[in-house]
């Protein structure tokens, strides 16, 4: 694929604030006159939501782990097609916020999925499509729930705290294994002490 633009992802457990960031983020640039697009996983395209609303229905308790890999892959397909690629090829910053080490965390270290398989299906589902640079907001898995737990939990964010351990132990791997690309933030600071890190990064990265 021809890519003119930078792409930039956002990763963490839940509750780690990457959202937040996000939007900090794309403020920023904006004032900066930066050309860029946000887009979320699961979802940001019409095929891709109704696919996050399968993925994250609570009713559906008895979708196993290969049925919910596939979905989450089959989602970021749409959205790679329909918007990443295009608008990394029209020379954009694009931020996601998660993209395939959310697979690899999720549905490989937290469900036990064969990571090996998910960076497979991950190259055929994105195009081979890999981020500049990935920003991992690191949160001990209980302290992130508790930031979330007025909202209505959705069907992975019920799982186990076993299950969320492993997801976050996931994520510090994938930081371990390549720290060239993904940037650990320790997420258990004010959102303004954590901004004034990422933007660090974002300047280090499109200077
Ligand atoms: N999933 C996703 C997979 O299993 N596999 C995959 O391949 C993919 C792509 C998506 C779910 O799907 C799973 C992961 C998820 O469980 P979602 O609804 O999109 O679900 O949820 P999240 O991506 O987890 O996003 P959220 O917006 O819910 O959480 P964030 O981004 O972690 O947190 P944020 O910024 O919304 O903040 C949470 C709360 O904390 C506060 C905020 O104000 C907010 O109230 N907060 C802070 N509080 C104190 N200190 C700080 N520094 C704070 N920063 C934010």
């Amino acid at each position: 694929m021809g890519v003119k633009g930078v792409f930039i992802t956002f990763e963490g457990s839940e509750g780690s604030g990457k959202s937040t960031q996000i939007e900090l983020v794309c403020k920023y640039l904006k004032q900066k006159k930066k050309p860029i697009l946000f887009a979320r996983e699961p979802g940001g395209v019409k095929i891709s939501e109704k696919i996050r609303s399968i993925l994250l229905d609570v009713k559906n308790k008895n979708m196993n782990s290969e049925c919910e890999t596939l979905l989450y892959m089959a989602a970021r397909a749409q959205l790679v097609e329909e918007v990443i690629a295009p608008a990394l090829k029209k020379g954009k910053i694009v931020l996601c916020d998660r993209f395939l080490d959310s697979t690899v965390a999720y549905q490989g270290y937290g469900n036990g999925i064969d990571i090996r398989a998910i960076k497979d299906i991950g190259k055929f589902s994105t195009q081979r499509l890999t981020p500049e640079m990935t920003i991992f907001f690191d949160i001990d898995a209980k302290k992130g729930l508790s930031r979330i737990k007025g909202r209505t939990k959705d069907r992975i964010e019920r799982r186990a705290i076993s299950y969320h351990n492993k997801v976050r132990k996931g994520y510090r791997e994938i930081a371990r294994r390549e720290p060239g690309r993904v940037k650990l933030i320790d997420a258990n600071r004010t959102k303004e002490e954590i901004f004034s890190i990422v933007q660090k990064h974002i300047d280090r990265l499109l200077k």
